[in-house]
């Protein structure tokens, strides 16, 4: 297959086919080989459907102070000041398990435990006493060096099997502080930090650290660290994790964008593989539920609510809400819903939807599959302009933000 043969957009087309979610595709229209068409979709649906039920708990911990109720808040996309954060502060010291729901997810909690050591929470009985079975990892905080705690804590919860990480904080306050020496080198800071947590830790084994300041996700490692959690984490809590995390950058973005291509596919398969009954007045047989949950699942990951932007122009100087959401240009940018879904489906001409089937013939074997399965390509193709239509809507507002680092 020549690419010259394809306009610009077709071209990007193939290779969004090809690089993106090819094999994850592929692995999907197997399932139609073994099973029955309706067997396969159903499937499928459950899978979805658990996808988008699945819940992740994470446990926030280390000593008094360490920076854990601020961290809790950045990673639910709030500032300390915001209503319904967690409480910070040199005086607010937590005191029991608090668990805070992501604001636009709530199957996602953020857990704000208390430090070991705290009255009540003694090194011996610390897991048992937080519960330790209900958390999927630990994130063990210090903005010093770790302490006796914080290893013997971390060596509890590798006997028990879980997975935990930990985390230098108030990275900006070390710059800070340094930055006023005439030879400041932030690299060579960084690792200096960086090695002597490492050292410290030497007995747990050789955990990597991650370098964060809850002012500024965009710097340091927070992105790495997302990298590792996105490796080690079972698929169906990275699914929750990627969809909830702030979207403080450009890179963020990408993150996200990237996962939710992948999900295209099962979000097609799902939506146009056998045959439904048609709507009247529709020009795609498809289950429009399914479609409209995924985008409008794009939408809120994307921080294209008004609560989110209101949210992120709060952390803006100069900016009013309005200001970003007049960034917004897309179809969906006063939200998703079924009447505007439906009209975006309109848009596709016959003549688009034989050339996208040809081109993504390549790709499945779209003469293995079902009768109905003939939407899949045009739900593939669909689903895929959204994104990226809801993707330049989240990049401008990123820019009129000045978030837009990368
Ligand atoms: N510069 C800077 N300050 C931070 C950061 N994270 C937290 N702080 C400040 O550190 C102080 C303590 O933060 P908290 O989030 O309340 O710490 P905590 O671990 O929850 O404290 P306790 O609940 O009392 O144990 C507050 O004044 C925060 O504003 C950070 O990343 N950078
Ligand atoms: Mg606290």
């Amino acid at each position: 297959m020549s690419a010259t043969v394809f306009t610009d957009a077709e071209s990007d087309l193939c290779v969004d086919y090809q690089l993106e979610g090819a094999a994850e595709g592929q692995k999907i229209a197997k399932e139609f080989t073994k099973f029955s068409a309706e067997e396969a979709a159903s499937r499928i649906k459950k899978n979805i459907y658990s996808l988008e039920h699945v819940t992740l708990n994470i446990a926030v911990t280390g000593n008094a102070g360490a920076g854990k109720s601020t961290f809790v808040n950045a990673l639910r996309g709030l500032t300390n000041d915001d209503e319904g954060a967690a409480k910070a502060g040199v005086v607010e010291t937590t005191r029991i398990p608090a668990p805070y729901p992501h604001p636009t997810m709530p199957n996602v909690i953020i857990w704000d435990l208390p430090g070991i050591g705290t009255p009540n929470f003694k090194a011996k009985t610390y897991l048992s006493d937080v519960k330790f079975e209900r958390y999927d990892f630990f994130i063990i905080l210090t903005s010093e060096r770790f302490k006796e705690n914080d290893i013997n804590l971390a060596k509890a919860i590798k006997k028990k099997k879980l997975l935990y990480y930990f985390i230098r904080s108030k990275i900006d306050n070390d710059i800070t502080a340094e930055g006023r020496r005439k030879d400041f080198n932030q690299e060579r800071l960084l690792s200096q930090i960086r090695e002597d947590c490492q050292k410290n830790l030497k007995s747990v084994g050789d955990p990597k650290v991650f370098l964060i300041s809850s002012f500024s996700l965009q710097d340091y490692d927070f992105n790495n660290l997302m990298d590792t959690l996105e490796k080690e984490l079972p698929d169906a809590k990275r699914h929750a994790l990627i969809q909830s995390l702030p979207v403080y950058s450009i890179e963020a973005l990408q993150r996200k964008k990237k996962h939710f291509q992948r999900m295209i596919w099962l979000t097609a398969f799902g939506s146009g593989a056998i045959a439904l009954v048609p709507i009247p007045g529709m020009t795609l047989v498809c289950d429009y539920g399914i479609v409209t949950s995924f985008l409008g699942d794009v939408f809120k990951s994307f921080g294209l609510e008004d609560t989110s932007l209101q949210k992120l122009a709060k952390r803006v100087e100069g900016i009013d809400w309005m200001d970003l959401k007049a960034e917004m240009k897309s179809t969906f940018k006063d939200g998703v819903t079924s009447t505007v879904v439906a009209s975006f489906f309109k848009t596709p001409s016959m003549a688009a939807i034989m050339t996208l089937k040809g081109l993504m013939s390549a790709v499945i074997p779209f003469a293995q599959l079902p009768a109905g399965a003939v939407s899949v390509p045009i739900m593939h193709y669909l689903l895929n302009r959204g994104l990226k239509e809801m993707e330049g809507d989240a990049k401008a507002v990123l820019e009129k933000a000045q978030l837009h680092h990368v």
